[in-house]
């Protein structure tokens, strides 16, 4: 079976090189031509614990890259899928136009599988029609699925192969053609289900994650008002057999958590007060961590906002993504009051992404007074000490000190 992975980014790049690497046919499609060539080149496009090896290994079974869409029996599309910030629907733009690309060249009896999250009733609305307008007839000559991927950025190969996923599809048999392909390397359960259940069942598995977030930083800012320790509430309350409190945070970032409870809000507009008010409270956490700041510096009589410097722009520890980060809400946050100079550092952001940002630790150490770690890399772990005579705001829990703020 050839197949074709349409969209080389966070997920259909591991996706097409998991599949290559274990004896799959691959031809990973992305109209992004730069970024075809530089995969050609033999360099991968993102940093991702165990990437590049797989990388190698799927180089050497001969997968392929390409910008113009080629001829296979199964098409997976995981091209971004973002929402409609005023609507708060999903903006299904990308996944149409490569479905429309994949009718102008794909036989009868090809199947399309969609991986990129999409809110409950996407395919239905948006995907059928297009497959229908080009006289194909559904579940006859095209066959259509949605296998919504799982992984988490940063263990992403690990969990590729490791944990249980969906397919859902219009047919038993169609789902079974297509486990057969991710058998290849998955070793988690496979469930084949209908595709309105799978469509609905990815929402609300990062929309579970949001709302509990969400409890977190709630309680975070209850601990403030009476001066309480979150943290330790929480290691507490978690001793509780049936208690699991997630981690408070400046905010819930990346193009998932942040995005897919939108989807349900904007479909399900009277029903959603828990994930609305969720979502509303996770939004609410830059701003609040900007007040911290604001407090702190008044203790400590810092009066210059650019010795301040804000550590960490990734939305989380050890990526190089900055999709929805809580540190570029900060700062947009920061333009709305007209208050501009505080310094940002990140090691795993190479390029120049804000005003101020350094690409020198040791520089932005030394220009700064007060630190606010807003992500907890493997390098501040690994740096920590160095920020000794600082002043520290510690939103991730990750410093050691005994004199340290936290949200
Ligand atoms: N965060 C907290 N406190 C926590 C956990 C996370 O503030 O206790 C923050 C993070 O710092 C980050 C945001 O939430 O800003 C989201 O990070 P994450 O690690 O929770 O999740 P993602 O967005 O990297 O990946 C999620 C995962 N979904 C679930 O765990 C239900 C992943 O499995 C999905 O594949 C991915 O979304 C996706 O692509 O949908």
């Amino acid at each position: 079976m050839k197949v074709s992975v349409i969209g080389l980014g966070y997920i259909g790049l591991p996706t097409a090189l998991m599949m290559a690497s274990h004896g799959v046919e691959v031809i990973g499609v992305d109209f992004n031509k730069n970024l075809v060539e530089t995969l050609r080149g033999g360099h991968t496009t993102f940093q991702e614990e165990g990437l590049d090896e797989l990388f190698k290994n799927a180089l050497e079974s001969g997968i392929e890259f390409s910008s113009e869409y080629k001829k296979a029996d199964m098409y997976i599309v995981a091209v971004p899928t973002p929402y409609d910030k005023a609507s708060k629907k999903i903006d299904a733009t990308y996944v149409v136009s490569a479905i429309k690309e994949v009718m102008k060249i794909c036989d009868k009896g090809a199947i399309v599988v969609i991986e990129s999250t999409i809110s409950p009733g996407t395919i239905d609305r948006f995907i059928r029609p297009v497959i229908e307008e080009n006289n194909f007839k559904i579940g006859e000559d095209i066959h259509i699925a949605h296998a919504p991927e799982r992984i988490i950025p940063g263990n992403m190969i690990y969990e590729l192969k490791h944990n249980s996923r969906t397919i859902g599809a219009d047919s038993k048999e169609i789902a079974e053609q297509i486990k057969e392909v991710y058998v290849s390397f998955c070793q988690g359960n496979i469930v084949t289900t209908d595709i309105r259940t799978a469509e609905m069942t990815k929402v609300v598995e990062n929309t579970f994650r949001d709302i509990n977030i969400a409890f977190a930083n709630e309680l975070a800012k209850i601990c403030r008002q009476d001066n309480m320790d979150v943290h330790e509430i929480i290691r507490i309350a978690n001793m509780h057999p049936r208690v699991n409190i997630l981690q408070p945070g400046p905010g819930v970032g990346g193009h998932c958590i942040s995005v897919d409870p939108w989807f349900l809000v904007g479909d399900y507009p009277g029903l959603t007060n828990l994930i609305h008010q969720a979502r509303k409270i996770n939004d609410s956490m830059p701003a609040f961590v900007l007040g911290r700041i604001a407090t702190i510096m008044k203790e400590h009589d810092i009066k210059d906002v650019s010795r301040v410097g804000l550590y960490g722009l990734t939305y989380k520890e050890d990526v190089d993504d900055v999709r929805e980060s809580p540190t570029l809400q900060l700062l947009e946050c920061m333009q709305r009051h007209l208050a501009q100079g505080i310094k940002v550092f990140d090691p795993m952001v190479t390029t120049k992404l804000v005003d101020n940002q350094y690409d020198d630790f040791d520089v932005f150490k030394r220009e700064v007074d007060l630190v606010v770690i807003m992500v907890g890399h493997s390098h501040l772990k690994q740096h920590i000490n160095e920020l000794k005579d600082k002043v520290i705001l510690d939103t991730r829990c990750v410093c050691p000190f005994e004199k340290v703020y936290r949200l």
